[in-house]
């Protein structure tokens, strides 16, 4: 009997990455790649984590007063990122805009943009779409009259709560790429955090062309680093118990590091199939 395993994730803790909370796994695909693009990094989520969700809000979502483009497509990536920091029971906070109606950056007050994000008002509400959990701490930023703020850190507790709680790395996604989420990245650098800005949860203006691909470059350069869905671990590929391939599966003995690992993770998304055939 030939037993295939397509796709299939052993997940290890390798000893030479073990700088940080990165754990990394070799991912063996169905031509038995053992080469360097298999490498996979994967990020546990533990409490020394939070995810700061920025500015998901009706305004910069398309209909809105300054939407961004694309703007809604980072909330179903978004709400995947929730689930995986809820499970890991790591800190949720959402930044938003929260401006008086007479706001500095408006341009009735000689600012450039729009009037948007007007505290009370139905834009400056979060998408709802956006499955924030209870627990989540709400951030508001940029409520003086005379001063822009884009900064989830700027004249705000952010800092203050992350640090009282234990937090050491941040992840940062939302809106836009070229403003808030940039001043948030660079400000969380600045004051010592690891920062990881999730590439696939982020949306930018573009005023100019070429704004968030600058953008992305100066976090980079300030010590952000990119992280995707794709870098955090997927369940493990053991079927649903009634599948008959299960049985296959589970009489080889896991390791005490997959065993672990296992019940660690669960299921989210589909389960990726482990096609068997016989011979
Ligand atoms: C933002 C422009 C104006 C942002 C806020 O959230 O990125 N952009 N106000
Ligand atoms: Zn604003």
């Amino acid at each position: 009997m030939l037993l295939l395993f397509s796709g299939k994730v052993y997940p290890l803790l390798c000893p030479y990455f073990n700088g940080s909370h990165a754990t990394y796994s070799f991912v063996e695909n169905s031509t038995n790649c053992l080469g360097e693009s298999c490498l996979k990094k994967e990020y546990a989520i533990s409490k020394e984590d939070a995810l700061i969700i920025t500015d998901v809000q009706n305004d910069f979502c398309p209909g809105g007063a300054l939407p961004v483009p694309e703007g809604d497509q980072v909330i179903p990536i978004l709400n995947d990122y929730i689930k995986i920091f809820k499970k890991a029971n790591a800190r949720i906070f959402a930044t938003r805009d929260w401006h008086p109606p007479n706001h500095i950056s408006f341009k009735a007050q000689g600012g450039p943009w729009p009037p948007h994000c007007v505290q009370q008002s139905e834009g400056a509400k979060f998408h709802p779409d956006l499955k924030l959990p209870s627990g989540t701490t709400i951030i508001s930023k940029a409520t003086d009259p005379l001063r822009e703020a884009y900064s989830g850190f700027d004249g705000t507790e952010l800092a203050h709560t992350l640090k009282t709680q234990g937090v050491t790395r941040v992840f940062v996604g939302g809106l836009a790429t070229d403003y808030c989420v940039k001043n948030t990245v660079l400000d969380a650098r600045k004051m010592g955090f690891e920062t990881m800005l999730l590439l696939d949860a982020v949306r930018g203006i573009n005023v100019e062309l070429g704004d968030v691909r600058k953008a992305i470059a100066e976090m980079i350069k300030n010590g952000a680093e990119q992280a995707t869905l794709e870098d955090f671990p997927e369940p493990l590929e053991a079927p649903p118990a009634e599948d008959p391939d299960t049985e296959l599966l589970e009489k080889k003995p896991l390791t005490r590091v997959e065993t672990k690992k296992k019940a660690r993770m669960r299921p989210r998304g589909r389960y990726k199939r482990v096609r068997t055939e016989r011979g």
